[in-house]
This record gives structure tokens, C-alpha cells and sequence, in this order.
């Protein structure tokens, strides 16, 4: 066994939990799983491992020939195609271990990479709600008519984030547009909260439940997004974070319910690979997710989870995002601890398209409990007792890093829908160059500063002339 360096609290609380919940849903494999964990430290889900190939043949020339050193090896399924090879996830046998399975593998001819199939948790402080038990959600509710006329949010003025970044100015520029497709990456959403449902993205392409793949994209009935975790087409939230976050980004502003995300409006694709009552989801699903993601429009994505260890599998899947015009907008960690040290991934990978957020409070002071790092996080957003939307019509506060990040990615939202044609490098430009320089964040994140999504509008206004707002 290797040695341990340090194990983080957060990861040794999952190793009952996780086999507990796979169990019950039976989602992941009939086998139950068991948490191991590598020499960092990183969980990762015993007897799998990913694995990367220049073609099937050559994965299949592998199992071949390792059938013996390492056991009968099963492949699962392909997880990516990334271009310069595929990965699938490959069910290895307990008495051989993935991590001693993964450096045989990599050894191999035709073998690129391999790695465990790694676990990533969201970045909350503590654990919100009991998990609802069962598999699939609700049904979806019928779409309800805005106001004609705006109607005040009565708990607007309990978001002192938004009053921060200074939202309000911005809204005098846009207020968003459904044009505008922001992937939230997490738990799941109450895709019928009365404060998001018109929210939602609807893949209009898609006719629900009549049991087809009507728009041939690969999943069937996928209306606002899909179930990676649960392999299903309703991704709805379990947990509570993905709800959380979502609410954040946009919940519906001026419909007379609730509070209002950092967009008023935008579309909200809800893809859930985490759960349980520790919010957490593997590699594999993750990839997948993002794959989805950039499969199906997606402008941006808002993650608000982290923990594992550095996987190519994901890396590949974030630099294809990349590639596609999509920033990954990512929380750097709750861990306080210096990520330029110690990488927290994703948030860490060095991918242009990442941007790495940590949290400050209401005074503007970095979150007890938020990662920094001078070169390796971006700015800060606010992340302590942030107010926003949980299921069943219901409204908490909850701190974290989690928290910080959907305010970057609801701005994203905000200044893509004034100005559409924006880059990804552009459009990040503007998030980190337009901060509030806060003294206490000078040498914390590599821009010294806290979202200011007003300066964002002002600097773009100057740099791309004036806004065209849908
Ligand atoms: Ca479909
Ligand atoms: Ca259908
Ligand atoms: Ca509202």
C-alpha cells in the first residue's frame, strides 16, 4: 500500500457514503464500489480504471495480452473521442487494483494514457440536504407566462453579491437572453422551481418522452439536459448544490418570485454527474458531461466541484471545450490552500479556457476556507452565505467556492448575451482585466480582484463598441 502524504478530511468522510449510494441505485455496475485512494491522496473508485488507445484494435491487443498478469479486464465503454485517441473506462479485477493495472497499462504498445477512474466532489462547505432516495425526477411542469410588466424579486435585496459585482448597472445594459445556453455541470436542478423553470434550456429539437432520439444526438428524450450519473433523461437535483448554483446563475429576475441570478435571463443545460448526499460523481461521467455539453451548444460551463487527481481523460475533455469556443469557468477549492503549490483540478489544469474562481465574503475578504493561488486562480466572486434557490420551491444560504462561481459564469452569460460574438479569450479578458482591485486579494489570485460585472460592460463597450443586445 502506498503511503498516504495527506488525506483531506472531506475524502476520507466518502468511502462508506459513496459505496452506499452506488448501491442503492445500482446505477454504476451490479459490483459494489469501494473508494481507494492514490499516493496524493485523490479518491478514486476501486477496480476501474480509464484508459486512452490509438484505436479499439489496440485496447483490444491490450486486454489480450494482459489477461493474465492483470486478470480478465472488461471494457465498460468509451468514455471520449478525443483526436488524437479514444478513451474507455475498463472494469479491472480488485485482487489486481487499478492503480498497479493503470501502470501496467500504460506501458503498452498502442496504450497512450492510463489512469483511475478518479471521484470529484462539490465545493460546499459542509453537506447541504439529505438525499432524496429513487432514480429520475418529476415530470416536467408546464412552462409558466412571465409578467408582462416586470415584478420586483422580493428577496433581491438579501443577494449582497449582486449588489457587489453591481449587477443592477449591467442590467441597464441586458438583462440576458435564452440565446445564451450556460451548462451547469453539478447535482442536477429542480427544473420546476418556480424561480428557474423558465430558466431552463429546452432542446427543442427533442420530443419528450416519446421514448426516441428524435434529435439523433445520442440520448433519448433529453429535454433539459441529461443524467449522467443515473444514465437518464431527468436530471433532476437530489442534493440541493446544483439548484444552488443554478439559481445563481440565473434565476429569473423581475418575475415577482424569489431573487434573481447575476443573468436575469439565460438557458440553463442541467447536467448531472454528481450526488448523493456528498454531492460526488466520477471521471468518466464528468467527461462525459462536458462532451454533452459541447455536443449541444453550450456557450459556457459553470463547475462547482473539484478533488480528484490530474486526469488526461478530463483535461482532453476540457481542452476539446476549449477548441469549440466554451470557457470552463471552475471552483479553485475549499481547502485553503495555495493551488499554485498544490493543484486542485479541474479548476488547475493549465487549459486557457479554464477560469479559476475563488470566494470572498461580504467585506470583500477572502473565505476562510477558499484555495487561492497568485498564478493559478483568476479572481474572486462572492462565496459566503449566498442566498439561492433549492428544490421544491425553497430558498438557502450556503458558502463555498461552489457559491463564487456561478457568479463568474452568470456574468459570462450576462456580457455574451450584449455581445454574442465574443471569443472565449475575449470574453475572459474582460471578466479577469475588469475586477475590483480588493488589497487583501494582491498576491492571493492573479488578478487582485473581485468581479465587477458593470467594469466588465464598461471595458467592453470601449474595446468592441457598443452592445447588441438580443
Ligand atoms: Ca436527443
Ligand atoms: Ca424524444
Ligand atoms: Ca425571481
Amino acid at each position: 500500500m502506498p503511503t498516504h502524504k495527506k488525506v483531506q478530511p472531506q475524502f476520507r468522510a466518502l468511502a462508506g457514503s459513496v459505496a452506499a449510494i452506488v448501491a442503492a441505485t445500482g446505477a454504476l455496475s451490479a459490483q459494489a464500489k469501494e473508494v481507494a485512494y492514490n499516493a496524493d491522496g485523490h479518491p478514486y473508485v476501486k477496480g476501474e480504471m480509464l484508459i486512452k488507445v490509438k484505436s479499439k484494435a489496440s485496447l483490444e491487443r491490450f486486454l489480450d495480452r494482459s489477461r493474465d498478469s492483470l486478470g480478465s479486464l472488461a471494457v465498460r465503454q468509451s468514455v471520449l473521442d478525443a483526436k488524437d485517441g479514444t478513451w474507455y473506462k475498463v472494469q479491472v479485477k480488485e485482487s489486481v487494483g487499478s492503480m498497479f493495472a493503470a501502470r501496467e497499462a500504460a506501458q503498452a504498445e498502442g496504450v497512450l494514457v492510463a489512469e483511475p477512474n478518479f471521484i470529484y466532489e462539490t465545493q460546499i462547505g459542509g453537506k447541504p440536504n439529505k438525499p432524496e432516495p429513487g432514480v429520475g425526477g418529476p415530470d416536467y411542469e408546464d412552462v409558466p407566462d412571465l409578467p408582462d410588466e416586470p415584478e420586483e424579486d422580493p428577496r433581491l435585496g438579501d443577494l449582497y453579491g449582486l449588489e457587489l459585482i453591481d449587477a443592477e448597472t449591467a442590467w441597464a445594459v441586458t438583462q440576458g437572453s435564452k440565446d445564451i445556453i450556460v451548462a451547469d455541470i453539478d447535482t442536477g436542478v429542480d427544473y420546476n422551481h418556480p424561480d428557474l423553470i423558465n430558466n431552463m434550456w429546452r432542446n427543442e429539437a427533442e420530443i419528450p418522452g416519446n421514448g426516441r432520439d428524435d434529435d439523433r444526438n445520442g440520448f433519448v428524450d433529453d429535454i433539459v439536459g441529461w443524467d449522467f450519473r443515473d444514465k437518464d433523461a431527468r436530471p433532476f437535483d437530489d442534493n440541493s448544490h446544483g439548484s444552488h448554483t443554478s439559481g445563481t446563475i440565473a434565476a429569473t429576475g423581475g418575475n415577482g418570485v424569489g431573487i434573481s441570478g447575476v443573468a436575469q435571463r439565460t438557458s440553463i443545460m442541467a447536467l448531472r454527474f454528481l450526488g448523493g448526499a456528498n454531492g460526488s460523481g466520477t471521471s468518466d461521467d464528468a467527461v462525459k458531461s462536458i462532451q454533452y455539453a459541447t455536443a449541444n451548444g453550450a456557450h459556457l460551463s459553470s463547475n462547482s466541484w473539484g478533488g480528484g487527481g490530474f486526469s488526461q481523460a478530463l483535461y482532453d475533455a476540457i481542452q476539446e471545450a476549449g477548441e469549440a469556443g466554451i470557457l470552463f469557468i471552475a471552483a479553485a477549492g475549499n481547502a485553503n490552500s495555495d493551488n499554485d503549490a498544490a493543484p486542485s483540478y479541474p479548476a488547475s489544469y493549465d487549459l486557457d479556457n479554464i477560469i479559476s474562481v475563488a470566494a470572498t465574503d461580504s467585506r470583500d475578504s477572502r473565505a476562510s476556507f477558499s484555495n487561492y493561488g497568485a498564478t493559478t486562480v483568476d479572481l474572486a466572486a462572492p462565496g459566503v452565505q449566498v442566498l439561492s434557490t433549492v428544490p421544491g420551491g425553497a430558498y438557502k444560504s450556503y458558502s463555498g467556492t461552489s457559491m463564487a462561481t456561478p457568479h463568474v459564469a452568470g456574468a459570462a452569460a450576462l456580457i455574451l448575451a450584449a455581445y454574442p460574438d465574443l471569443s472565449a479569450a475575449d470574453l475572459k479578458s474582460l471578466l479577469l482585466e475588469s475586477v475590483d482591485s480588493i488589497p487583501g486579494l494582491d498576491g492571493v489570485v492573479l488578478t487582485g480582484g473581485r468581479l465587477n460585472i458593470a467594469n466588465a460592460f464598461e471595458m467592453a463597450r470601449s474595446r468592441f463598441g457598443a452592445p447588441t443586445p438580443r
